[in-house]
């Protein structure tokens, strides 16, 4: 059934970035909800952006890495759409309505792009741009999708979705697959092998304002290779199952 008025609910992966939430926290539009989750920040993180935003909900994430963050978090999810949002200042606040827009004119998971018309990035390499686009072809073509930016964090999709993501979930304490870097392509593996209607959104990624990148280029690249191959195997059991009413996914 279609969402007139969609609530927002955004979540936030958070590893040391008190600095960078000082100049982010006050951009955000106002929303449904805001989501933090600490990856056992040891800058102050937590009681900056409680400062900033007293309204902010804060989660300690149960294991380690981006991915297991981004499961906590949309845990605790109560609005219609969820976006995926950096917190060292690479993503713009001002592109969410972009976000938003792209579902409600019919997406289910409107997918960030620096590589259509109207994107781009100050804080991608050389090597880092090859090696993406290596796997967007590796991905289109095993998944027979149409990505431009697979290793991309700045998304957002309708939270009735979340159950075709499966993410590990949080409550497992050992590391799961899907804990780090490798999270997106697993969500963007997940959503095409369900048949959903994926909206690639223009999306201008800046330079992180403070601090270092916590992403390896070689060790997480790899990560990514083998979990395009692992989803696509996982993709030959999964049934698409897209209806309106039901998006469980179902594992033969
Ligand atoms: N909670 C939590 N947040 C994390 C973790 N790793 C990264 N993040 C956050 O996830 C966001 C993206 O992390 P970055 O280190 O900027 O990685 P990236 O944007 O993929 O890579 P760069 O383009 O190099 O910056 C930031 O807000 C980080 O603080 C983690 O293990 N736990
Ligand atoms: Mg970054």
């Amino acid at each position: 059934m279609p969402v007139s008025h969609p609530r927002v609910s955004i979540v936030i992966p958070v590893r040391n970035e008190a600095r960078n939430l000082e100049l982010v926290l006050p951009r955000l539009p106002a929303v449904h909800q805001v989501v933090l989750v600490d990856g056992h920040s040891v800058d102050g993180s937590v009681q900056t952006a409680r400062r900033l935003m007293p309204g902010i909900e804060t989660v300690t994430q149960t294991r380690t890495g981006k991915g297991n963050a981004l499961a906590c978090g949309f845990a605790r999810v109560t609005g219609d759409i969820t976006v995926m949002f950096d917190a060292d200042g690479s993503a713009d606040p001002d592109e969410i309505p972009r976000f938003v827009a792209a579902l409600t004119g019919g997406a289910d998971f409107a997918k960030g792009s620096r590589f259509r018309p109207g994107g781009g990035s100050e804080d991608i390499t050389v090597l880092r741009r090859a090696g993406n686009a290596a796997l967007n072809l590796v991905t289109n073509r095993l998944m027979r999708t149409r990505f431009t930016d697979l290793c991309y964090g700045y998304n957002a999709f309708w939270t009735r979705i979340l159950g075709v993501l499966d993410l590990p979930a949080p409550d497992r304490t050992d590391r799961q697959w899907g804990d780090g870097f490798e999270v997106e392509t697993l969500i963007n593996c997940r959503v095409a092998a369900a048949g959903l209607r994926v909206d690639e959104v223009p999306s201008f990624e800046r330079n992180r304002i403070h601090g270092v990148s916590n992403l390896d280029t070689w060790r997480d690249g790899l990560r990514v290779l083998r979990t395009i191959v692992a989803e696509h195997r996982r993709s030959k059991r999964v049934t698409p199952v897209y209806t309106d009413a039901e998006l469980d996914p179902v594992v033969e």
